[in-house]
C-alpha cells in the first residue's frame, strides 16, 4: 500500500480523500492556489504544497507542477478526484512516466471513453444498449437528412467530444435540421475545438440512472448498483439517490443495468472505480449514453447503501490489491439522499454568492453525513465551482430517508453568504417527488409551476445577502439560546423561485 499520496484537487473532495487516506494510515499531501491558502483541505492534510495563482488554468490544471510537487514531497501517488485534471489521459500518463502511481483508470481506458462516438462504438460491441443513432459523426447534410428520416423526429444532434448539453440540438422536424446542425457544430467547436456533430432519436422524459463499477487490475469487475441523478438543472446534479425508486417496481433492472455496465467497462479495459451513464425511457428501455472515468460527487450515496468505502477501494486497487467481494456478495440496504449545498443565490436564478461564511452549523445525528469542505470563518473563493459540501441522508427506507434530510435540512445553518439550502426543502416537499415519479424534466416542471406565484405576490424590496444571512444567523444564535419555540406550521409558503428561462 501507498505511504503517502498528493490530491489534486480542492474542496470537499480534497477532505473526502484526506479522510480516507488517514483511515489506511497513508500520509497526505494537499496543493492549493493563492485562494486556498487557508482551506479546510490544506488544514487537514499531513502537508500542503502552493501550486500558483487562484485560475485553475495556473493552479489545479497544471500538470506540471503537481507532478514535481509529488515527486519533491515523496509521494508515491497521486490521486485526481473529479473535475480538473481527473479525466486527462495526458495527466494520467505524466503521472506513471514520472515513475507514480495515479489512483484512476488506466490512461487509454481515460482517452477512449473521452470520445462519445468512441464510447458508443465500445458499448455497442459489448452488447450494451445504446440510444439509435449514428455510429460516427455526420459527413453531410444529405447524410444527416437521410439518418433523421430513418431515426424519425424528433431526434437529438449531440457533440462527439462533448458532454454537460454543450452543443445539443433537439430537432422536431426535417426544416429545422440544417441549421441546428449548423449551431451545434459551431457551439462544439468553441466548446471542445472539436466540432464533429452526430445524430441520435430523442428519448422524450428520460430517467438519468447510472451504475457504478469497480474493478481490479487482475480481471474482475463487479457493479455497485445504480444511482438515480435525474434532478439536474441545466445539467448540474442537484439531488442523487440510491437506490433509483425504479427500482422498488422491476428488481431485475438493476441485474440488466449493471451486467452491461460491467461488459461496458471491460470492453474499454477499465480498472478502479467508475460510471456508467444510462437513460431509461418510461417503458424502463435503457440506453448507454456515457462512462465517467473518475470517482463522482455523488459516490457518497452508494457508500452508504452498499456499506463500501469507495475512495479505499480505489486505493487498494491502485496498489494493485484484487477484489475480495463477488457480485453475489452485494447488498443494497436502505436508501440514501444526496443534496449538493452551493453558495448560490435561488432567488436571483441561482447565480453563485461565494463569500465569508459568517456563522455555520452543520447537521449531524442519526443517518447523517456531511462531506463538507469549508469552516466558519472561510471565504468561499469565487474562482472555482461554489461546491460547500453535501448532505447526505441514509435510512431504512426512502419515506425515512426524506424525513432524515427534511430534519437536517432544518438544522443546516449558513451565514454570511446565500445558499440553496432552502430549495432542497421545496423540492423534497413535491408529490412528485415523494412518489419517485423522477425524470430529467423535474426540474423544468417544478419551475415551471412555481412560476404563477411570481405575479401574485411580487417581492418587497430587501436586504442585500450578506445583511439577511447575517441577521439569520443572529436569529439561529438567539433561538438556539432560547426556548424550544412551537413547530412551524407544516404547511410551507409557496416558493417565489421561478425559473426565469
Ligand atoms: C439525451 C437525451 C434524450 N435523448 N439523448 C444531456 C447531457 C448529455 N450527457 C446527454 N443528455 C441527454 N441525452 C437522447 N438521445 C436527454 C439528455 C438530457 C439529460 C440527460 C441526463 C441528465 C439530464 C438531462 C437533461 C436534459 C437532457
Amino acid at each position: 500500500m501507498f505511504r503517502k499520496v498528493l490530491i489534486a484537487n480542492r474542496g470537499e473532495i480534497a477532505v473526502r480523500l484526506i479522510r480516507g487516506l488517514r483511515e489506511l494510515n497513508i500520509s497526505s499531501v494537499a496543493v492549493y492556489s493563492d485562494a486556498d491558502r487557508a482551506s479546510l483541505a490544506v488544514r487537514m492534510a499531513d502537508e500542503a504544497v502552493h501550486l500558483g495563482p487562484a485560475p485553475s488554468s495556473e493552479s489545479y490544471l497544471r500538470i506540471d507542477k503537481i507532478v514535481e510537487a509529488a515527486l519533491r514531497h515523496g509521494a508515491d501517488a497521486i490521486h485526481p478526484g473529479y473535475g480538473f485534471l481527473s479525466e486527462n489521459a495526458e495527466f494520467a500518463e505524466a503521472v506513471t512516466q514520472a515513475g507514480l502511481t495515479f489512483i484512476g483508470p488506466p490512461a487509454e481506458a481515460i482517452r477512449k471513453m473521452g470520445s462519445k462516438t468512441a464510447a458508443r462504438k465500445i458499448a455497442i460491441a459489448a452488447g450494451a444498449p445504446v440510444v439509435p443513432g449514428t455510429e460516427a459523426a455526420i459527413e453531410s447534410m444529405d447524410q444527416a437528412r437521410a439518418t433523421a428520416h430513418s431515426l424519425g423526429f424528433p431526434v437529438l444532434i449531440k457533440a462527439a467530444a462533448g458532454g454537460g448539453g454543450k452543443g445539443m440540438r433537439r430537432v422536431d422536424r426535417e426544416a429545422d435540421l440544417e441549421s441546428a446542425i449548423r449551431d451545434a457544430s459551431s457551439e462544439a467547436s468553441r466548446s471542445f475545438h472539436n466540432d464533429q456533430v452526430y445524430l441520435e432519436k430523442l428519448v422524450v422524459e428520460p430517467r438519468h440512472i447510472e451504475i457504478q463499477v469497480l474493478g481490479d487490475h487482475h480481471g474482475h469487475m463487479i457493479h455497485l448498483g445504480e444511482r438515480e441523478c435525474s434532478i439536474q438543472r441545466r445539467h448540474q446534479k442537484v439531488i442523487e439517490e440510491c437506490p433509483s425508486p425504479l427500482m422498488a417496481l422491476d428488481p431485475a433492472l438493476r441485474d440488466r443495468m449493471g451486467a452491461a455496465a460491467i461488459n461496458v467497462a471491460l470492453a474499454a479495459g477499465y480498472a478502479n472505480a467508475g460510471t456508467i451513464e444510462f437513460l431509461v425511457d418510461r417503458d424502463r428501455n435503457f440506453y448507454f449514453l456515457e462512462m465517467n472515468t473518475r470517482l463522482q460527487v455523488e459516490h457518497p450515496v452508494t457508500e452508504l447503501v452498499t456499506g463500501l468505502d469507495l475512495v479505499a477501494w480505489q486505493l487498494k486497487i491502485a496498489a494493485g490489491e484484487p477484489l475480495t467481494m463477488e457480485q453475489d456478495d452485494m447488498r443494497w440496504t436502505g436508501s440514501a439522499i444526496e443534496c449538493r449545498v452551493y453558495a448560490e443565490d435561488p432567488e436571483n436564478n441561482f447565480l453563485p454568492f461565494p463569500g465569508k461564511i459568517t456563522y455555520l452549523s452543520e447537521p449531524s445525528g442519526p443517518g447523517i453525513r456531511v462531506d463538507s469542505g469549508v469552516y466558519q470563518g472561510w471565504n468561499v473563493p469565487f474562482d472555482y465551482d461554489p461546491l460547500l459540501a453535501k448532505l447526505i441522508a441514509w435510512a431504512p427506507d426512502r419515506d425515512a430517508a426524506i424525513g432524515r434530510l427534511k430534519r437536517a435540512l432544518s438544522e443546516y445553518k449558513v451565514g454570511g453568504i446565500r445558499t440553496n439550502l432552502a430549495f432542497f426543502g421545496d423540492i423534497l416537499r413535491e408529490v412528485a417527488f415523494v412518489r419517485g415519479a423522477l425524470s430529467t424534466a423535474f426540474l423544468d416542471d417544478f419551475f415551471t409551476r412555481r412560476e404563477p406565484c411570481a405575479s401574485v405576490s411580487p417581492s418587497e424590496p430587501r436586504p442585500q445577502g450578506a445583511v439577511i444571512q447575517e441577521m439569520e444567523a443572529v436569529a439561529a444564535i438567539v433561538a438556539a439560546l432560547s426556548k424550544p419555540k412551537a413547530p412551524a406550521p407544516s404547511a410551507a409558503p409557496l416558493s417565489k423561485w421561478k425559473w426565469d428561462q
